[in-house]
């Protein structure tokens, strides 16, 4: 090892819980984000589950109104932003740098910041059920709701602080990914040869980049007026609520589409391969994705046609939205040309990925629906409002996920899932969806509201609310399934060689768990799907860009930890009105990252004799040094 290598820290080196908490190694953070996200989608899902167990009959006291309210403020809340998008950024940190032929990420000391900040953010937000009471102002927490005059306590200051800690997080994230892919894809892999998800991943980023700052500085004012009395959003001191709207959903429209176009990178990919063919239309895909990531910010108002901003505010608005059917068409056209005539093979990740397309139609009519401005000031605020949004976060955004999951699990784990289970969980979870929302439909055209927690009986409501809750009990059973077979599989599953699915990207050319440095030599990309490429035209082997030579790699670093310790502490303390203690957290924070900038850490290289035997590249390379 060469380097200089300074860590006070020497002893605790070498254990595996303190190699997970300082891994700057963007396949184990991945796995991290994985990880939480899961264990974050149990606790949504129950948070659901109790919900709709309140709703399955009419005057239902299963919990209190003031407990509905927390449930269901905290099942959208951790659905959005502790679920789609930490675990769809869990898999771009583990996919992406694999599909472009990199070493890593561009950032790993930020990127290992990133999560943890998700974390403790995500963290903090849950502690509130514990500590002085769950935010229950909605996931939007409009003011003046969220005010203190009508929210006193804790609950939305919690709101306010987790989702701004986690929020800096995913920023983070963003501008790391996006500065990975324009500096280091391999030799030979131009923008146009990137693969779909590599592509999602990068507009996603930029919709990042512009969809967290809005909600930051919404928070902040919210935080502001919360704490210290100020009046932005608080109309008795010259205020003004409408604003708190149009800065939430400048922020809340786009991250509809920030936790949908990673998905359609995945459908792209997962498709592709189980037909094996080559993607149909890739340039109208890549053009789509960037059209769609553009419009997402064209459209927010949409979610305020009833606040009389004025028939002319509305009509663009609503023309807007309805405008990005055209590109979100294309691509499915596209996916249904790629799977014409292509050998198809039915495997978990492809009947996911299958489901998808019906699924997502279904939520994208509805959607051009309630664009239909003067049928939104019917739809407004009803059960058809919360079907649709299910129809397209659950109904593409996770079973995207799944799909995605059930197709890189061998890369990330080295074991196949088992299909049995997998299928099991497939077809529960599927009919168990449809069975739960597409009634809901129906409920908002009868007239119930969303965001109640009982309503009168009268009979096709009380039918529908019945079956939409036994569908639910069939969603809980598929994600048991799901849950059983992660860990069968993890004691005594199928070991996935390097490529178990026949594939046709640079991540099928490495071995499974991949090797921390993930390519030996990096590889020399002369097509799109080079890996197909290869097998179609060459002995299956990916030619090499260099020789095999010593490798640098990024020390590992707790600071990335302690930073976000420090933050946790100070949004604790102000959420606790403890302006003192904030204060010293801020001190940590930015002490450690006084520590950081002095640090001499050069890292370390691996080399080459510690790499022979891994690589799976052939041709050009040099063996030895
Ligand atoms: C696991 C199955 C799920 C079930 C059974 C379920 C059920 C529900 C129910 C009953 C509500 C309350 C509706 C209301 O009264 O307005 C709700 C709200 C919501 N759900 Fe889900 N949900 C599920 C999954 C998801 C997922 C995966 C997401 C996002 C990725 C999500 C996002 C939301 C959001 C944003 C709200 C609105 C919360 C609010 O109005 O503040 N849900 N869900
Ligand atoms: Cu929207």
């Amino acid at each position: 090892m060469g380097g200089y290598n300074f860590r006070p820290t020497e002893r605790f080196d070498g254990s595996t819980i303190w190699d997970w908490l300082t891994t700057v190694d963007h396949k184990k953070i991945g796995i991290l984000y994985v990880g939480s996200g899961l264990i974050f989608f149990l606790i949504g899902g129950v948070e659901a589950l109790l919900i709709r167990l309140q709703l399955i009959v009419p005057d239902s006291g299963f919990v209190t109104p003031e407990t509905y309210n927390q449930l269901m403020t905290m099942h959208g809340t951790t659905m959005i932003f502790l679920v789609a998008m930490p675990l769809l950024i869990g898999i771009m940190n583990y996919a992406m740098p694999l599909q472009i032929g990199a070493r890593d990420v561009a950032f790993p000391f930020l990127n290992s910041l990133g999560f943890w900040l998700f974390f403790v953010g995500g963290l903090l937000l849950n502690l509130s059920w514990f500590f002085g009471g769950a935010p229950d102002a909605g996931w939007s927490s409009y003011t003046s709701l969220a005010l203190n005059d009508y929210s006193p306590g804790p609950g939305v200051d919690y709101y306010v602080l987790g989702l701004q800690i986690s929020g800096i997080g995913s920023l983070i994230g963003g501008i790391n990914f996006i500065v990975t892919i324009v500096n280091m894809r391999a030799p030979g892999m131009t923008y146009l040869r990137m693969p779909l998800f590599t592509w999602t991943t990068f507009v996603t980023s930029a919709l990042l980049l512009f969809a967290i700052p809005p909600l930051t500085v919404a928070l902040l004012l919210l935080m502001l007026d919360r704490l210290f009395g100020t009046g932005f959003f608080s109309v008795a001191l010259g205020g003004e609520v409408v604003i708190w709207e149009h800065l939430f959903w400048i922020f809340g429209h786009p991250e509809v589409y920030l936790v949908v176009l990673p998905v359609f990178g995945v459908f792209s990919d997962v498709i592709s391969a189980f037909s094996k063919k080559t993607l149909f239309g890739y340039l109208s895909m890549v053009f789509a994705t960037v059209l769609i990531g553009f419009i997402a910010f064209m459209v927010w108002v949409h979610h305020m046609f009833t606040d009389g901003l004025g028939a002319m505010a509305n009509t663009i608005f609503g023309i807007a939205t309805m405008a990005i059917a055209v590109p979100t068409g294309i691509k499915i056209f596209n996916w249904l040309f790629t799977m014409w005539g292509g050998k198809i093979r039915f495997t978990t990740a492809m009947l996911f990925s299958v489901a998808f397309i019906p699924t997502f139609v279904m939520g994208g009519v509805t959607g051009v629906m309630l664009a239909v401005v003067p049928a939104d000031w019917q739809f407004h605020d009803s059960y058809f409002v919360v079907a649709h949004f299910h129809y397209v976060l659950l109904g593409a955004t996770v079973l995207g996920l799944f799909s995605a999951l059930y197709y890189w699990w061998p890369k990330m784990t080295g074991k196949l899932l088992n299909e049995t289970w997998g299928k099991w969980h497939f077809w529960l979870f599927l009919f168990g969806f449809h069975l739960t929302f597409l009634p809901q439909h129906f409920l908002g055209l009868y007239g119930m509201p969303r965001r109640v927690y009982t309503y009168e009986s009268s009979p096709m409501v009380d039918n529908i609310n019945m079956i939409s809750t036994i569908g639910s009990l069939g969603m809980t059973l598929g994600t048991i399934f799901f849950l059983y077979n992660i860990v069968v599989t993890q004691k005594r599953g199928q070991r996935a060689g390097a490529d178990p699915w026949d594939g046709r990207t640079l991540e099928w050319t490495i071995p499974s768990p991949t090797p921390e440095y993930n390519f030996a030599q990096l590889p020399l990309v002369e097509s799109y799907d080079p890996l197909w490429e290869a097998k179609m035209n060459g002995d299956g082997k990916v030619p090499a860009a260099e020789p095999l030579g010593s490798i640098h790699m990024p020390s590992s670093s707790y600071l990335p930890l302690f930073i976000s310790i420090g933050m946790f502490v100070a949004g604790y303390a102000l959420i606790l009105h403890s302006y003192f203690v904030a204060v010293i957290g801020m001190i940590v924070v930015f002490a450690v990252m006084g520590v950081r900038s002095f640090e001499v850490d050069h890292g370390y290289h691996l080399e080459a004799e510690e790499l022979t035997g891994s690589s799976n590249l052939s041709g050009k390379g040099v063996h030895g040094r």
